[in-house]
Parts: C-alpha cells; structure tokens; sequence
C-alpha cells in the first residue's frame, strides 16, 4: 500500500478528498502527522518521512518517495487506473496536463505573492498576477461544467481548493463561482470533515 502523511485541513486534505472520490482511501495507508503552521505554532513530525516536515508526502509501494501536491495526485491517480484524470492518448490530456502544472507553476505562485503583497514586475512578467488568473480560469472553462470537460477531474479538486482558502480571492466571474460550487458538491465535504475531525482528535492524542 502507498503511505501518505497527511495533515489535517493543509494542502494534503485535497489528497484525502481525491481517494474518497475515488473510493480508494482503504487502500492508502494514512499517516496523521503534525506540521509547523504560518503562525509558526506546532512542530516538524518525526514520523513525517517528508525531509522538510511538509505534507503532503508519499511513499510508494516500491520504497519511491513523491512530494508536491501535483505529483502525489497524478501519481495516485496512475497507480489506481486514472479515474479522476485523463490518460495519455485520451482527448483533454493536454489540458488536463495543462491544468496540473497551471496550478502549481502560476497560480500558487500568484496567490502567495498577492498574499505577501509582493508587486515586483519581475513575479508579473513570469506569473502574472490573480487576475490573469481569474481570466484564464474563466475563459478555459468556457461552457464547460468542468476544467477538461464534462466530468469531474484531479485538475478541478486541486485549482479549486485554493479558492477555498482564499475565498476572498476568488474570481468575480459567475462561471467560475458556479464552477467552484460544482466541484464543491461534487466531493461532498462533511465525508472530508468527519475524517478531518478523527485526524485532529488523532493528533490531540498522541501529543
Ligand atoms: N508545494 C507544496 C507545498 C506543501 C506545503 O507547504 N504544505 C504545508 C501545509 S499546507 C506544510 O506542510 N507546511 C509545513 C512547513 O512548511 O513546515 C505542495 O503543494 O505539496
């Protein structure tokens, strides 16, 4: 079985999210463990195989080590048949990559350095800012119900979820709100947050 550390609501819940949809969240041995917050409160987690104490973090089957939210879930998504992405050969899979990366390599840079109110024009010529990236979500979704098509994929749960830290940053444009409720729905969060409030409770005792 592939072991994920998981942290409760971080960036890893999106992974929990991703194997409760795909009904695989039995077959992943799930790690909690603690990690050091923004406001610099708890603690790098011994039991946390990650070297920097980040999560989400996974160890597959064969001993292989896999960091960084994207690559953990195109590799799950692999590793159980690809039924939340797009496989090669298949229509969408340019977009679908597409999308995957986009996350990462703009839109968390962007959101971070609006976060950090960082205006430098060298961050804009190579991310450009959250608007670029409220237009390009915009207009990628076009009448679509989904980034890549008709069905639900890894690439929606993941631009999605920073939305749902930063609210506040959500693009103003109905399609994307109607799109980010979508997504919503369809993960059905109070599965997600019963597992979360184990996963706290988890940690709370093992303190
Ligand atoms: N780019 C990474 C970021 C991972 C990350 O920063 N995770 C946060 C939780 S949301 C963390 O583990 N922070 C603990 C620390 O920085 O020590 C990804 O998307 O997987």
């Amino acid at each position: 079985m592939p072991t994920l550390f998981h942290s409760p609501h971080t960036r890893s819940s999106r992974v929990i999210s991703q194997l409760m949809l795909m009904g695989k969240l039995v077959q992943v041995t799930v790690v909690i463990v603690e990690i050091v917050k923004n406001d610099g409160s708890g603690h790098k987690d011994p039991k946390n195989a990650h070297p920097e104490g980040k999560v989400p973090f996974l160890v597959t089957d064969d001993g292989e080590t896999i960091r960084e939210s994207t690559a953990i879930m195109m590799y799950l998504d692999e590793f159980f048949g690809h039924p939340l992405g797009i496989k090669p050969g298949d229509a969408g899979r340019g977009s679908f990559l597409s999308w995957m990366s986009y996350y990462c390599g703009v839109l968390e840079p962007a959101m971070v350095a609006h976060f950090a109110e960082l205006d430098h024009p060298i961050l804009k010529s190579t991310f450009r800012t959250m608007t670029e990236v409220g237009e390009h979500i915009t207009s990628g979704l076009g009448d679509k119900p989904f980034l890549v098509g008709d069905r639900l994929t890894i690439a929606d749960i993941i631009m999605a979820s920073a939305f749902k830290w930063a609210p506040h940053l959500m693009p103003k444009s109905p399609t994307v709100k109607a799109w980010i409720k979508r997504v919503e729905s369809a993960q059905g969060g109070a599965r997600l947050e019963a597992f979360e409030t184990q996963a706290f409770a988890a940690l709370k005792s093992s303190a």
